[in-house]
């Protein structure tokens, strides 16, 4: 990626201000010249450890410190994860994600478990993902080796908000763990989380530290917050559908061949509005009626939707032949 663009502040500013129409177009503009505007990428979800985390992010369910809803439950077994993503398969996703309430993966017999449930759905023809939190380069390579297609470590806001929403670890540790997984050929995975009382500026520093890595992250995720009672951010107003689609719009243009995930928050929006989403350059989404710990739209009214809109779900990159992929 030698002649990636580099993106000055004032650039970014003028695109992520432009009158939203105009945002929308010269978006959809990009993001058919680098990709196909009919596929949609279909991810799951899959929590296999939850709950009890130790770290305090703010907007987490699963943070110990808070008061939740949440079901703790220790880390599923192999078999259980692996007969999970067959169905998640035959409900027509390709890439399937196990997130886990963890601050860092440890070298003892959970990590084992992990390597073997990546080995077991890699082994389906399925692009695995993992999110662990973080990760040393051994980890990360270990995780290469059991087939692990890609990695989810959030920035979630920019590095001068951080320390609002989180104070048990420090921006550099996320980037260092990005850096851990790109080195160990993994496709980084790496987005964030609008509505936590951030401004303009923390959103549009977010995407100009993510546009500007050396390699840009495979995929993006823009999640608007899910405000979850009994976590600090739980009296957060919802974020309009406007900031969401600045938001998507703005990555797609910074990031053209990046796969931009409309991720939590879908519940909230009808057909409508997700196709704002994807007009705008959204091209991934993750299916199924739980996200980690929080309601997500089903199965049947993604592919209800699907239908209205024409939409059609992604191959799985190890499927397609070279050919097919664009850009
Ligand atoms: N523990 C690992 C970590 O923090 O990297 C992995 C799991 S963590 C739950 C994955 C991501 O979910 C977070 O980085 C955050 O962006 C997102 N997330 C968590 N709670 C959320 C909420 N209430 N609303 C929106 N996104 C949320
Ligand atoms: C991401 O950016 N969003 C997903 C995934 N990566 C792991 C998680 C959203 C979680 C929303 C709150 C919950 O369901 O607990
Ligand atoms: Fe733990 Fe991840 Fe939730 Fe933070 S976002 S509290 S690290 S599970």
């Amino acid at each position: 990626m030698s002649q990636q663009k580099h993106w000055d502040l004032e650039s970014v500013e003028n695109i992520y201000h432009s009158p939203i129409l105009e945002l929308i177009h010269r978006a959809s503009v990009v993001h058919r010249e680098h990709h196909d505007p009919q596929e949609v990428q279909v991810c799951t979800l899959l929590s296999i450890k939850t709950g009890g985390c130790v770290e305090d992010c703010a907007y987490c369910p699963q943070a110990a410190r808070y008061h939740t809803d949440v079901d703790v439950h220790k880390l599923m077994d192999p078999d259980v994860v692996i007969a999970n993503a067959k169905q998640a398969k035959e409900d027509g996703s390709t890439r399937f994600c196990m997130g886990a309430a963890w601050r860092e993966v440890r070298d003892n017999r959970d990590f084992d478990k992990v390597l073997e449930m990546v080995k077991g759905v890699n082994d389906l023809g399925m692009e695995v993902c993992c999110t662990l939190g973080m990760l040393t380069k051994e980890q990360a390579d270990k995780l290469k080796e059991a087939g692990l297609y890609a990695y989810n470590h959030n920035l979630d806001t920019s590095e001068e908000y951080y320390d609002k929403v989180i104070s048990t670890r420090q921006y550099d540790d996320r980037l260092d763990t990005i850096k851990n997984v790109q080195g160990a050929g993994i496709s980084a995975c790496s987005g964030g989380i609008i509505g936590m009382g951030e401004s303009d500026e923390d959103r549009i520093g977010m995407l100009m530290t993510l546009a500007n890595m050396d390699t840009q992250p495979e995929s993006v995720p823009v999640n608007a917050l899910v405000p979850v009672p009994g976590t600090p951010l739980e009296d957060q107003k919802r974020v309009s559908i406007w900031e969401m689609i600045r938001m998507i719009a703005t990555a797609r243009i910074m990031m053209p061949k990046t796969m931009i995930r409309l991720s939590a928050g879908r519940l909230e929006m009808g057909t409508e509005q997700q196709a704002m989403c994807f007009m705008a350059g959204a091209n991934s989404i993750f299916a199924g009626d739980k996200l980690l710990t929080t309601p997500n739209p089903g199965t049947q009214s993604d592919q209800e939707m699907f239908k209205v809109l024409g939409l059609k779900p992604r191959k799985a990159f190890k499927e397609c032949a070279p050919a097919e992929q664009k850009g």
